[in-house]
């Protein structure tokens, strides 16, 4: 990734790609998805990827990583990484059909989202991504609203339950336990997913100094937590001592509106979702088979 896109201060999509690429090497074809690392990294004619990139439609990445697979594979490639990459509306809502094909059919190829939770290129509405609470301009706060109502959906798992054998979430916060999966995850034949998280300044009202450490207080928090699922295998690759939600969300304009009693519902889940994982990782369920 050149540096000079036309990204936002601060954005965390654009440090999400320069990490996977440092992963990656050269050796990779990236489907990229309408969405903001799209517009911002190839304003005509210029383009700030220096690996083979291909703009598609929103909805499309993973079935045109497919095809361009296929297409490696018909030459006698077979060492070529092709991914699907994507914003979380691209591949958690309106693209999901496809990536959800290619996770059922097993194509080899990487199917990535960076989520900066909402469709940020066209103005910050909610997406499935979104986080419960959370105001964006579908779901803005105010008299008649409080926010999303709904809680975030849970991608990385559903693609487990498709059998991917290789499934993992990520965070911009912490490159080398990023580097390392993607690293992992190019091991593997078959359709891999992975999940990076990365802060949107503009999205979520922080200032665009401060994309790291929300990335960081995301998974301190549990707001994100980071782990694998390795041929069924799961894992936290991060279990810190973890820090009250209100850490996070009081430095973000998304959820200046929450009462603490709001508040409270989301640490209540976090904490459940955290001890349903110390129980997961305990009793060493392999949660390719009982998907
Ligand atoms: C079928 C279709 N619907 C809507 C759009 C308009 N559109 C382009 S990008 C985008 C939002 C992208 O959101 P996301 O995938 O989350 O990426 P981000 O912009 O946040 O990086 C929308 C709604 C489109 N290009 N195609």
């Amino acid at each position: 990734m050149a540096p000079g896109t036309r990204t936002c201060a601060g954005c965390g999509a654009v440090l999400a790609a320069r990490m996977l690429l440092k992963a990656t090497g050269k050796d990779v074809i990236v489907c990229e998805a309408t969405g903001c690392m799209e517009v911002t990294s190839t304003q005509y004619p210029t383009t700030a990827w220096k690996v083979p990139w291909i703009h598609v439609l929103f909805e499309n990445s993973a079935s045109v990583a497919t095809g361009v697979k296929a297409a490696l594979e018909a030459q006698g490639n077979n060492h070529t990484q092709v991914i699907a990459y994507g914003g979380d509306g691209g591949m958690v809502d309106i693209g999901f059909g496809a990536v959800s094909g290619a996770l059922e059919r097993d194509d080899d190829i990487m199917i990535i989202t960076y989520d900066n939770e909402a469709y940020a290129n066209t103005g910050i509405q909610r997406s499935g991504a979104t986080p419960f609470g959370a105001s964006a301009t579908t779901t803005p706060a105010g008299l008649e609203s409080q926010g999303k109502k709904q809680w975030k959906k849970n991608i990385p798992m559903i693609a487990v339950a498709h059998g991917s054998k290789y499934v993992a979430t990520a965070s911009i916060g912490y490159p080398q336990d990023l580097q390392k999966k993607i690293k992992k995850a190019m091991q593997v034949k078959g359709a891999r997913y992975l999940h990076i998280h990365a802060p949107c300044p503009i999205g979520w009202a922080f200032d665009s100094s401060m994309t790291i450490q929300v990335a960081k207080l995301a998974v301190q928090t549990g707001m994100w937590m980071l782990y694998e699922i390795d041929d069924g295998a799961f894992k936290r690759t991060m279990t810190p001592e973890l820090k009250p939600v209100d850490e996070y969300i009081k430095l973000q304009g998304r959820f200046k509106h929450l009462k603490p009693e709001t508040i409270k519902i989301i640490q209540e889940r976090i904490n459940a979702s955290w001890k349903e994982m110390d129980n997961l990782e305990k009793c060493g369920v392999n949660l390719r088979t009982i998907l």
